[in-house]
């Protein structure tokens, strides 16, 4: 079987599998975001990746496939440098891996959570992968342990953010970087379509975990540390005012609401050197 893998990859019959643990690791990282920096020098540095922002470690066979599912709309800046910081981190991990940007079209009220929806679904079409990371495009990560690859429950990967002190702001805290397997993603009905705006829809994704008969695990906060790049809330994405009336009723809607209603039109999918960029028009609230 593993070589029948192998040959479907187009690789060597006689790969291994990668350790267990990585060699790689190295700990915790420096973050700084150095000034003019650009993605043709991210690109440069990262020479093995290829188009789509695909990865295969060049000398074994990796155990774990995962998909990076950034949702974006007006952060290129940002992007760069989770980009710079972000490639080498996954490779050092020895991951089979890909990074997914899901574009927002228009100036429509920006949507966190359905734009996640829509990653999930188009990032499962080209690969079977068995992790999917939920990742703001804002947050660095500052230590090599934190492992991007899935548990057996849905993992809250950003525990200690600096913005909080490097502690969780609250115990059912599920923002910034999240991961689930696709079977963790349909037990819950994946997230949301209807958080239009800031806030709430984290929260309401930590409520389907439960709702879908799932724990949340957490890698330590000596590990789970990112540094957050500092912003303001951006036009386009104001502070919902329906989020708290939307959170009572998680137990009676999610189910009605989530995957199995997610509706949108792909405008684009491009397959740049450093990641695969979806835009995607989402529609407008009800
Ligand atoms: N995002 C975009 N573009 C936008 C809005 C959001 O790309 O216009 C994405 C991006 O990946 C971002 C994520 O959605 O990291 C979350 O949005 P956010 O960074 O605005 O949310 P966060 O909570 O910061 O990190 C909000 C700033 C302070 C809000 C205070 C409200 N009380
Ligand atoms: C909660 C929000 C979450 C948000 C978290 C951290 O209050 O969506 O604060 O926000 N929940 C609601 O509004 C219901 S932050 O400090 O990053 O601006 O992620």
């Amino acid at each position: 079987n593993l070589s029948l893998l192998a040959k479907a990859h187009g690789r060597g019959e006689d790969m291994p599998y990668c350790p267990k643990t990585s060699p790689l690791i190295g700990g915790p990282i420096h973050v700084s975001f150095p000034s003019g920096l650009t993605l043709a020098q991210v690109a440069r540095k990262n020479p093995l990746v290829v188009l789509g922002g695909r990865y295969r470690p060049p000398d074994c066979e990796a155990r774990h496939r995962t998909a990076i599912i950034i949702p974006h709309r007006n952060r290129e800046h940002h992007l760069k440098f989770l980009l710079y910081y972000l490639h080498p981190f996954l490779q050092r991990q020895q991951l089979n891996y890909g990074i997914y940007i899901i574009h927002q079209a228009g100036n429509y009220t920006f949507n966190r959570a359905k734009l996640m929806n829509v990653g999930f679904r188009e990032a499962m079409r080209e690969e079977d992968w068995d992790c999917l990371f939920f990742h703001d495009v804002d947050l660095i990560p500052e230590d090599d342990r934190n492992t991007y690859m899935c548990d057996s429950n849905p993992k809250h990967a950003a525990i200690a953010m600096d913005k909080f002190g490097y502690k969780l702001p609250y115990k059912m805290y599920f923002g910034g970087v999240s991961a689930l397997s696709p079977l963790h993603y349909l037990k819950m009905n994946g997230f949301p379509n209807n958080y239009w705006g800031w806030g709430g829809e984290d929260d309401d994704i930590g409520v389907r975990v439960s709702l879908g008969g799932m724990f949340i695990s957490r890698p330590s906060v000596k590990v789970g540390r990112y540094k957050m790049i500092k912003h303001k809330l951006d036009k386009g994405n104001d502070v919902n005012p329906r989020r708290f009336n939307m959170l009572a009723k998680t137990r009676q809607t999610w189910k009605l609401d989530g995957m199995n209603t997610v509706e949108y039109e792909v405008l684009s999918r491009d397959h740049f050197p450093l990641y695969t960029n979806i835009t995607v028009h989402i529609g407008t609230e009800a």
